[in-house]
């Protein structure tokens, strides 16, 4: 019993080394998968084997025979678990008292093995066949009176394949639907970008670690979300690379990191010091502290240093002046303020950036969820045209993707403003016309849910309910659904908030082998970085009844679309046609598919501004404004504090793992409240106290979340963290960067209340 107490200890270790050997062991124990978990981890990101289902990192070139991570691990063993979610256990538990259950538990009862259909007379899920529950999906988006009443949500786990299938057939029913993950994600990067150097993607290659001179590692927690990116920080701090790390939480693995991979540092007890300079930002500053590196440059500039790479800005960019009257008007006191560290601080980091020929800036949701995300990615961009850093061997910018696949997904047309360019291709190629009107966003598919106007949510993998922001009102929406369709590997909540009709259909893992009348098919998927490469399932399936995503998404097309003339049925068994397809309707990047992705690693997609090509209206990379220091509406309420809600370590997205965050001293327990020291006595709360927490919102709804304990932690000050998916109920459903519809997680406004 007092094993699962809450305990709250630093962690002083390095992060990485035997912590997360012992980690490793103890998930593949816990789901008794040490044998075929271990085997399955061989086959782990090596050619012919299967990409990791963790993050979109990509992986290096053969280099490392084991190129897994301890989270990648955990992916693993949760999908390779032994344990499974039948018939008989739907029989025993109605979905009240499932309801009742935490998200942990949820997850703990393994893969889910038949279709199942919702029975309200019993409360309970029920098993039904294959076939009938195509049928009963055909049958609700039929009736529809508009294909708008539909919505089509994707997550980042489904492979290329699917994701286009899904995205024609959706455009075939007739919808732009399309809200996805992405949208909660990267979609500033997505759209910021875009106006700035013409790609919505990053533009560094993993090669280019070893060139970068500086690195720049913002608002990302990279040891948790991305820990194989910890190989290229280390050998770029071995080589004496400066790496600047900017986070309100000082993250362990930024501090100090053992490569597990590192015989030598395991066996010494070794470690290498990562951030060479922290970062401790307040919530929203960075936007302060990239104007005050500018300043810096344009100060020195003034004075008649050359700091800037001036035959590159003349000859790629345009806005440059704009931007650096605004930058030169701001004031050192409010750049500071806004910041909440030193000029000192700032002028080394402007330093460290003037004197690398080649640097490297990675972020991740700490810059994109905040109501001007997207444009706060614009001055990202802008800082490194400043001084060429695009288009040569070490620069550039790289948005650390989250979902093994998310950036697939948008590629091959999950998008819901798609361009007339790309509707016109799909016409030409599969011979219909396809909507025009762009769709839903994931907010906007919640807030039709809440006006009634949606009827039908088909979730293509995702817990969806959880993800989404204002929990209760969310919860309320989905109920009132027709019809909720949950394509699944595990049973989630998303499958429990459910409409009146409701399906449950699971699906072959990315782990598993895909069979068909073909022989064996693989799947690909494009990594954070561009790289397409083939996965090929290693393990047998789940269970016999079992479907590959893309059959699901074919079948639920046939049984939608009767009439349409689109060779579903031939999709089903031989992938090779899909991709065939896939290289038609993107010829740019993706001419020659069926053959360029027999070579063992894959091959990149083309980024334009690698050339030094940039797909923007005038031909330029542009700087773009956005004036003064703000990355969200401020608001005068001195009790303020901004609330990042961000991931354990023992957790991915929704899917709970532990109740640990072992980096941050945190065990048994997710209810909890990271606050700076100082600001907890501000305030007059005694420490470990339980506080709850209530949302600053103008709408006049309350959100709030009770019973929080309050761990004094080294906070920048104002700002307070806890664990997305529990404290959702406080990010309200419009408070969102209105550019990409990205709700702003990371700076919920909240004031502490008596428990
Ligand atoms: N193991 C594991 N891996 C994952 C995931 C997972 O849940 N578990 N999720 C995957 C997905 S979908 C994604 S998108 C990525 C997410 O990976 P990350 O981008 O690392 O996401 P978060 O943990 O939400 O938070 C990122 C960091 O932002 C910091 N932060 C908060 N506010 C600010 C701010 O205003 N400024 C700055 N500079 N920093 C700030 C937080 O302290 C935190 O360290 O990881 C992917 N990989
Ligand atoms: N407050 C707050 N909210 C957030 C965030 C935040 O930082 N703070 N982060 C946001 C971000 S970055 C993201 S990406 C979203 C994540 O939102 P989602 O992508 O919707 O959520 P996940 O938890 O990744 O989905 C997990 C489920 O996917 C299913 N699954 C797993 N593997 C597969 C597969 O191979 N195929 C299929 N079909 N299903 C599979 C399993 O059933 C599992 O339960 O949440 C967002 N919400
Ligand atoms: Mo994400």
């Amino acid at each position: 019993m007092a094993e699962d107490a809450p305990r709250f200890k630093p962690y002083d270790h390095p992060a990485g080394g035997w912590g997360a050997a012992a980690a490793t062991a103890k998930v593949l124990l816990e789901q008794s998968v040490v044998t075929k978990g271990s085997r399955a981890l061989l086959s782990m990101n090596q050619p012919g084997g299967f990409k990791c289902p963790s993050c979109a990192f990509p992986d290096a070139d053969c280099k490392k025979t084991l190129e897994f991570c301890e989270n990648g691990a955990k992916a693993l063993a949760h999908e390779a678990t032994k344990f499974r979610v039948t018939r008989d256990f739907f029989a025993q538990h109605t979905v009240t008292e499932l309801m009742e259950k935490s998200d942990y538990w949820l997850e703990m009862q393994g893969r889910l093995t038949e279709p199942m259909r919702y029975d309200a007379a019993s409360d309970r899920y029920v098993p039904i066949g294959w076939d009938a529950a195509f049928a009963l999906i055909g049958k609700h988006l039929r009736a529809l009176e508009s294909p708008d009443e539909a919505e089509f949500y994707t997550s980042g786990r489904t492979p290329n394949e699917a994701a286009f299938l899904y995205s024609i057939m959706v455009r075939q029913f007739g919808t732009n639907n399309f809200p996805d993950c992405s949208n909660m994600c990267h979609e500033p990067t997505s759209r910021g970008l875009p106006p700035a150097i013409g790609v919505g993607k990053g533009t560094v290659v993993l090669e280019d670690f070893e060139h970068a001179e500086a690195i720049f590692v913002i608002g990302q927690n990279t040891g948790t979300n991305s820990p194989r990116m910890m190989t290229n920080l280390v050998e770029a701090r071995k080589r004496g690379v400066p790496i600047v790390a900017v986070n309100p939480m000082p993250e362990r693995a930024l501090i100090r990191f053992t490569e597990p991979q590192d015989i030598v540092q395991m066996a010494t007890f070794g470690s290498t010091p990562i951030a060479s300079e922290f970062v401790h930002i307040r919530i929203g500053g960075d936007l302060a502290l990239i104007k005050g590196i500018m300043k810096v440059m344009f100060e020195r500039e003034a004075q008649g240093e050359a700091v800037l790479d001036h035959a590159f800005l003349a000859e790629h960019t345009a806005g440059m002046e704009a931007v650096r009257d605004e930058v030169m008007a701001l004031d050192w006191r409010d750049i500071v303020e806004h910041a909440g560290i030193e000029e000192a601080q700032i002028r080394r980091c402007a330093e460290i950036y003037i004197r690398s020929k080649a640097t490297i800036i990675c972020y991740g949701m700490g810059l994109t969820q905040h109501q001007f995300g997207s444009r706060l990615l614009q001055q990202v961009a802008s800082l490194l045209l400043l001084r060429g850093n695009y288009g040569k061997p070490g620069a550039g910018i790289s948005p650390i993707r989250g979902h093994s696949n998310v950036q697939g997904d948008r590629t091959v047309g999950i998008d819901e403003k798609p361009s007339q360019k790309y509707l016109d291709r799909v016409r030409d190629v599969f011979g219909f016309e396809p909507p025009r009107e762009h769709g839903h966003h994931t907010v906007e598919s919640v807030e039709a849910m809440i006006a009634g106007t949606a009827k039908v949510f088909i979730g293509l993998g995702g817990n969806f309910v959880r993800a989404i922001p204002d929990t209760e009102r969310s919860y309320e929406a989905m109920s009132k659904l027709a019809l909720t369709v949950g394509i699944a590997t595990k049973l989630n909540r998303g499958h429990l908030v459910h409409g009146k009709d409701a399906l449950i259909l699971p699906v072959v893992a990315r782990s598993e082998r895909i069979e068909t009348s073909h022989g064996e098919q693989f799947v690909t998927i494009e990594d954070s970085m561009s790289n397409v490469t083939a996965s090929r399932g290693v393990l047998a399936p789940a269970s016999p009844d079992l479907k590959p995503e893309v059959e699901i998404v074919c079948r639920m097309a046939m049984a939608a679309l009767p009439e349409s003339r689109i060779p579903w049925e031939s999709y089903i068994h031989d992938y090779g046609l899909i991709r065939d397809k896939i290289a038609e309707v993107y010829p740019e990047i993706y001419e020659g598919f069926s053959e360029r992705i027999k070579e063992p690693r894959g091959f990149h997609l083309d980024i334009p501004p690698r050339r030094l090509v940039w797909p923007t209206p005038n031909g330029k990379a542009n700087f773009l404004l956005l004036p003064g220091l703000d990355v969200n509406e401020p608001i005068a309420d001195p009790a303020m504090l901004r609330l990042a809600t961000v991931r354990s370590h023992d957790q991915f997205n929704t899917t709970i793992y532990s109740y640990n965050d072992r980096y941050r001293g945190v065990y048994n327990d997710r209810m909890v409240l990271f606050m700076n020291e100082e600001d907890r006595i501000a305030r007059g709360i005694a420490p470990r106290a339980q506080v709850a927490l209530e949302t600053i919102s103008r709408d006049g709804v309350r959100r709030r979340v009770e019973a929080l304990t309050v761990i004094d932690y080294p906070m920048s000050r104002g700002a307070v963290a806890g664990y997305y998916p529990e404290l959702n109920p406080l990010l309200p459903l419009d408070y969102y960067d209105r550019i990409s519809g990205t709700p702003a997680a990371k700076s919920i406004p909240v004031r502490v209340v008596a428990a």
